[in-house]
């Protein structure tokens, strides 16, 4: 039946949908019936806003200790799921999010993945994590990145049990259907480096005197941002008075090499609020992930109130108007996909 033969008797609906049911089956549907749900007038996430306490981790996954090994697990991690996106292993559309444990005589075997990880240290003493040969000790606020395809393997030689949290882009490595893993026959890679080389060699000042750029184009050559020597970084914003109105005194974690961010697809921050700090309202189009490294405050996300202490993990998906208050000085660190989004020139932010 061709549109001109609408008999305006009889009633449209039904006529389109006969249509609708007819090209159906040869696999076409009408666009106009859904055009405002796929392309939105503004972002609408299907995260929802939330917070992990971290008593309430750490309880878990040192059960999870007694449940299972390393060897059985591969890695041994519970998955922070976005209650809105459960059965998804996803924080944020974009990304995982996980907190893993390793007991002191642990190891976690050496592999290499498409997916990119940062790890940020929550607890405990004495691991290491060693990517491309060289091992990263890793201590509380330290940021760790296992670039993509970068060999990776975890031990913990100490005598306490050490947890992080582990951030992955692997919900967006699998939209685009590219995941690749390979494993190794040794459980640990020979470290030919001495360890904690990449920040000394890469980020003191000084860079090797030969052809960086393009190898370190996409991702920072330094292995691990110590808590050591960005933290006072922060502070020395703060004490200046360089400090945000939303984001507080606030450092970008960078490539040293070009400037950019530490990895193509996640960027992180380290900020410091002043006792007292009332940030504004802010939303962008990332999805961030915040851990609390010191203080507590509280995030307001449209009309919910996040509450968070130290080693609390909260997540603010896209386009949430969101804003901090901190009652005592205190130290956020967050990560998020917006290098993606700049990379793709859609990243936007507003009030
Ligand atoms: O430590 O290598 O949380 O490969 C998920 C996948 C951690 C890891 C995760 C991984 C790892
Ligand atoms: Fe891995």
């Amino acid at each position: 039946m061709s549109v001109a033969a609408i008999d305006p008797k009889h009633n449209v609906q039904t006529v389109r949908q006969n249509f609708y049911d007819k090209i159906s089956k040869q696999d076409m549907a009408p666009l106009w019936e859904v055009l405002r749900n796929v392309v939105t007038k503004e972002p609408k996430s299907k995260a929802s806003p939330k917070v992990w306490k971290y008593d309430e981790i750490k309880k878990s996954i040192l059960e999870a200790g007694e449940l299972i090994t390393p060897e059985e697990a591969e890695r041994r991690v519970l998955v922070l799921e976005n209650p809105s996106l459960r059965g998804q292993s996803r924080v944020t559309n974009t990304l995982f999010a996980g907190v893993q444990l390793i007991m002191p005589g642990e190891v976690a075997d050496a592999h290499k993945h498409v997916s990119s990880a940062i790890r940020f240290v929550l607890d405990g003493e004495g691991a290491y994590t060693a990517v491309e040969g060289e091992k990263a000790n890793m201590s509380r606020g330290d940021f760790i990145l296992t670039p993509n395809w970068a060999p990776h393997d975890h031990g913990n030689p100490g005598k306490e049990p050490v947890l992080w949290l582990d951030v992955l882009d692997m919900p967006t490595i699998n939209h685009f259907e590219t995941s690749f893993m390979e494993h190794y026959d040794e459980k640990a890679q020979n470290t030919n480096r001495q360890d904690g080389d990449s920040l000394d060699r890469y980020g003191s000042g000084v860079l090797p005197d030969g052809q960086i750029v393009e190898t370190y184009a996409k991702r920072s050559p330094v292995i691990n941002y110590t808590y050591a020597r960005t933290r006072p970084i922060a502070e020395r914003l703060m004490k200046a008075g360089d400090i945000d109105p939303r984001h507080g005194a606030r450092v970008r974690y960078s490539n040293p090499v070009n400037g950019g961010h530490v990895m193509a697809t996640m960027g992180a921050y380290l900020a410091m609020f002043p006792k007292g700090f009332k940030g504004e309202d802010y939303r962008s189009t990332e999805g961030m992930i915040f851990v609390c490294v010191e203080g507590h405050g509280s995030t307001k996300v449209e009309d919910k109130v996040l509450e968070w202490g130290p080693n609390d993990v909260f997540v603010i998906p896209p386009w949430k108007r969101y804003a901090h208050t901190c009652p005592e000085e205190t130290v956020l660190f967050s990560i998020s996909d917006r290098p993606m989004q700049e990379a793709l020139g859609i990243w936007r932010e507003g009030k």
